[in-house]
């Protein structure tokens, strides 16, 4: 058979590009092959580039179409967070852990589960066929877990995911799992050598609503305050990369995970009907919003509820 490319969302994340890896390694050692490659869409982040460093592993190539390829995606499903040449692929399986938004002209393999992240989906299979995870790469499904629960405290993160934490420290050899996700999220806070466009652009997601098509990006800080004399500049930024892009909203949330809440940035056709879905009253197309952690569960419903009927 030819070659398929295990491949996660475009803006990857540590999440994105682990799945990636580590389920080419499950393919390839339970059908006895090598013909699954994990690659990304794009640079990967500071947060990755960190774990990659601790735990010896190579960057997968990037890729640049999906054109006439035979795709594995992980990480999403929806079309507009995939890479191009999306159309003309051949998708072969889906393992993620976001809501279905998927059409497609075969019945094919879908893996979803509502976990903490897609790594937990991988864990979960080199466990339940009895294969063994190695030091690496139990470290790197350890730390996509870490990134994408924030450390467990977002609502996504569940019971399945905590246990897997657990597991996978002692393999890695990980005494102090919660000390080590802090130095996963300093290593990706190191915002203040960043432009606005790449802080914006780090981890950000389309989403095509009735209402027209939202851009919504997320980053965490372990401080706040690092950022406060930069929201303006950052809100700029953002109304250009609307008008340029024909976005009818632009969003940021930055993510406070030690106080567990976000500062939200609007660049809006319609700031006052996001305020609305939020129930906040923006001040300068800003809030704060206690409790937010998670763009998927506490973003992602509220404007698909308000923007998509
Ligand atoms: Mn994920």
């Amino acid at each position: 058979m030819d070659k398929v490319y295990i491949i996660g969302h475009t803006s990857p994340d540590t999440d994105s590009v682990v799945a990636a890896i580590s389920y080419a390694e499950f393919k390839n050692k339970i059908e006895n092959t090598n013909i699954y490659i994990p690659v990304v869409a794009g640079e990967i982040n500071k947060a990755t580039e960190f774990i990659f460093n601790k735990f010896n592993i190579e960057k997968p190539e990037i890729l640049n179409t999906l054109e006439n390829k035979n795709v594995i995606l992980v990480d999403h499903n929806e079309a507009a967070q995939s890479l191009t040449g999306i159309e003309s692929a051949k998708i072969i399986e889906i393992l993620d852990h976001h809501k279905l938004d998927f059409k497609y002209s075969e019945p094919i393999y879908v893996n979803i589960k509502p976990w903490g992240s897609s790594a937990t989906i991988v864990a979960e299979l080199f466990l339940s066929n009895n294969l063994n995870i190695s030091k690496s790469t139990a470290g790197l499904i350890l730390s996509a877990i870490l990134d994408d629960t924030v450390i467990t405290k977002s609502p996504t993160c569940t019971k399945t995911d905590k246990d897997m934490i657990k597991k996978l420290s002692e393999i890695a050899e990980i005494n102090d799992w919660e000390n080590f996700g802090m130095e996963i999220f300093k290593a990706k806070s190191g915002v203040s050598k960043m432009r606005d466009i790449e802080v914006i652009k780090s981890d950000f997601k389309d989403f095509d609503f009735m209402a027209g098509k939202f851009g919504v990006g997320q980053v965490e800080t372990v401080d706040l305050n690092e950022f406060s004399n930069r929201l303006d500049s950052l809100l700029i930024e953002m109304e250009k990369i609307k008008k340029e892009n024909n976005y009818h909203s632009v969003l940021l949330f930055v993510t406070d995970i030690i106080k567990g809440g976000s500062k939200i940035l609007v660049a809006s056709r319609e700031a006052e009907k996001i305020a609305e879905a939020f129930n906040i009253k923006l001040k300068d197309n800003k809030a704060y919003i206690n409790g937010l952690m998670s763009r998927k569960k506490q973003v992602v419903p509220v404007l698909t509820e308000k923007f998509n009927n």
